[in-house]
């Protein structure tokens, strides 16, 4: 099964100058009967969320993401265009930073979101579970910070996949 993820990326630098707060999420990986297009089958998601629940955090803040896994397969989440600041064990990608979590275990990432904003996401990298597993990661400026282009009339994210 192929699946396409059209995001829409806006990156900038800009120095640090406010610590941010701490932003606690929990991801419970389960199976989940969900219906499109009249037919009803089983996937996998993220609190029985599909596409997954949206991880919002602002720019300098700390994120603590536990991953609770309650199905079969091995799993492990990739926080997509996140750049990983001395917490390369946090990015994600299973068998390459990280043994991905099994069955029954939790694994709790923790990084800080540096010189970003804008909208990324987050996906499984473990086998094609990435197909449902994944969902937007929404990097909102500092306060009283600005994006680096005038303010919209309107934010929508769109998450596309099949
Ligand atoms: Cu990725």
């Amino acid at each position: 099964m192929a699946t396409l993820f059209f995001g829409f990326c806006v990156l900038s630098q800009w120095p640090e100058s406010v610590a941010g707060i701490t932003r606690h999420y929990t991801f419970n990986i389960m199976s989940q009967n969900v219906t499109r297009l009249c037919h009803t089958r089983s996937l996998l998601s993220v609190n029985g969320q599909f596409p997954g629940p949206r991880l919002v955090a602002r720019e300098g803040d700390q994120v603590l993401v536990k991953v609770v896994n309650h199905v079969p397969n091995n799993v492990s989440i990739h926080w997509h265009g996140v750049r990983q600041l001395r917490t390369g064990w946090a990015d994600g990608p299973a068998y390459v930073t990280q043994c991905p979590i099994q069955t029954g275990q939790a694994y709790t990432y923790n990084f800080t979101i540096t010189g970003q904003r804008g909208t990324l996401l987050w996906h499984a990298h473990n086998s094609w579970l990435r197909a449902t597993l994944y969902g937007p990661i929404i990097i909102l400026p500092k306060r009283n910070d600005s994006y680096p282009f005038e303010k919209p009339y309107k934010a929508v994210t769109i998450m596309l996949g099949n």
